[in-house]
């Protein structure tokens, strides 16, 4: 231990190597796994896909529905008959879901509002918006959620949202279950004008995501049914904003094409081998705005990876599209969720050619793992490169710091 000390600290003197980009991803295959019909799509409307179930809530009935490869097994009943369809969940797995009886109408200040269902089981926990940091949240118009929560809501987490008339992200912090009104607001945000870009088109319809990129950091993806989408960057410990990332540069519009006006459609980003992508309902044929057919594109590629037909030759409703999400099982394969209002929910395989996934310990992805790994990492360490979290936690442990160093000379020296 003692001679990988001093290793570490006499390769730290020297540090100077910078991360190399990965090649392209290539597929190794994207294949259907299960699917079972649903045809109902009025009392159901959108969820989520998690541990190889799809979760969905019944607007008619006041129940989240889970759902697999045997059909519907199981269901959260959403005590006091309330109606919706706002469900997600967050990074840990603990289910959001919003109660009231206004659907589709506003939030109602000083009513318990949002449900939380914690992933470890147990009573749920229900709060109010925090009225102190949304003086005028009644005035706001409908503010139904979709997309992904951030962080462990259990511990330390938010949604994030967008109302109907104010044209401007909220940000909901949750601290052990419960909503943080001193953490909560509309969000600051110091590039371009939100509020601006979303005026005459913002609705309840709009998905935000929270995701977590290859490289480590923490991105808002927002997708409106009316303008581009936009990605943007912030610092974890502030949530001041810094600005929109490169994954999707500015306002600008994606490398492919996604239907403009799908009800609901949205952009679901995932990190997998050290590459970022974003799975969407793809809008093929051309002129098909409801069909079930989806695509995965890398980050700013030209064309996406792979694509899957559709499987219908005719909308199976008029009012909302297809709900997509994906949840990375390895470091080489996700497992892509899809409900089809009106038709299906399926789940798919979608996996790297092992040639294109990060190895473990190949901290500046050059294809080897030696000891310019160990440059790389140490210049993490010291803030002279970006973090790269896919490749620099080698030790899994959710941080980039010094175990890491131990961990990957012990993958040079072939100690494990
Ligand atoms: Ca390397
Ligand atoms: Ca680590």
């Amino acid at each position: 231990m003692k001679r990988l000390f001093h290793l570490t600290i006499a390769i730290m003197m020297f540090a100077t190597v910078s991360a190399v980009d990965l090649e392209p991803a290539e597929l190794e295959y994207l294949q259907l796994k299960w699917k079972q019909p649903i045809s109902e799509w009025i009392k159901h409307r959108q969820g989520f896909g998690m541990n190889g179930a799809f979760y969905i809530r019944d607007n008619q009935q006041g129940i989240i529905s889970r759902w697999d490869e045997n059909g519907e097994d199981s269901t959260f009943v959403l005590e006091g008959g309330y109606r919706g369809h706002a469900v997600t969940c967050d990074e840990a797995g603990n289910i959001l879901t919003r109660i009231d009886y206004g659907w589709p109408g506003g939030w109602e200040v000083g009513a318990p509002a949002i449900r939380v269902f914690p992933a470890a089981g147990g009573d749920y926990i229900d709060s109010s918006l925090p009225v102190d940091a949304f003086n005028n949240w009644g005035e706001n118009g409908r503010m139904d959620y979709f997309g992904f929560a951030e962080g462990n809501v259990m511990e330390e987490g938010a949604l994030y949202i967008i109302s109907q008339h104010a044209h401007t992200f909220f940000k909901i912090a949750f601290l052990k279950g419960k909503v943080n009104p001193n953490a909560s607001g509309a969000v600051a945000y110091a590039g371009a004008n939100i509020g601006a870009s979303v005026e005459g088109g913002s609705t309840c319809d709009d998905v935000i995501n929270a995701y977590i990129a290859a490289d480590g950091t923490r991105h808002l993806l927002y997708v409106s049914r009316s303008i581009e989408p936009v990605d943007i960057t912030y610092d974890e410990q502030s949530h001041i904003y810094v600005g929109e990332t490169a994954l999707l540069p500015g306002h600008a519009h994606l490398p492919f094409i996604i239907p403009i006006r799908g009800f609901s459609n949205g952009v679901y980003p995932f990190a997998l081998g050290g590459h970022n992508f974003f799975l969407y309902p793809a809008k093929l044929p051309e002129d098909a705005m409801y069909l079930d057919g989806f695509a995965i594109a890398e980050a700013n590629a030209d064309i996406p990876i792979t694509f899957m037909p559709a499987t219908c030759s005719s909308a199976a409703n008029g009012i909302q599209a297809n709900w997509l999400n994906a949840e990375p099982v390895d470091e080489s394969k996700a497992i892509i969720y899809q409900y089809y209002p009106g038709g299906h929910i399926a789940v798919y395989e979608f996996k790297l050619k092992q040639s294109s996934v990060a190895i473990k310990g190949d901290v500046n992805s050059d294809g080897k793992v030696n000891v310019s790994d160990v440059t790389a990492l140490v210049n993490m360490i010291l803030g002279v490169i970006p973090k790269d979290m896919t490749r620099a936690d080698v030790n899994g442990d959710g941080k980039i710091n010094v175990s890491d160093v131990t961990a990957l000379i012990n993958i040079i020296l072939g100690i494990i």
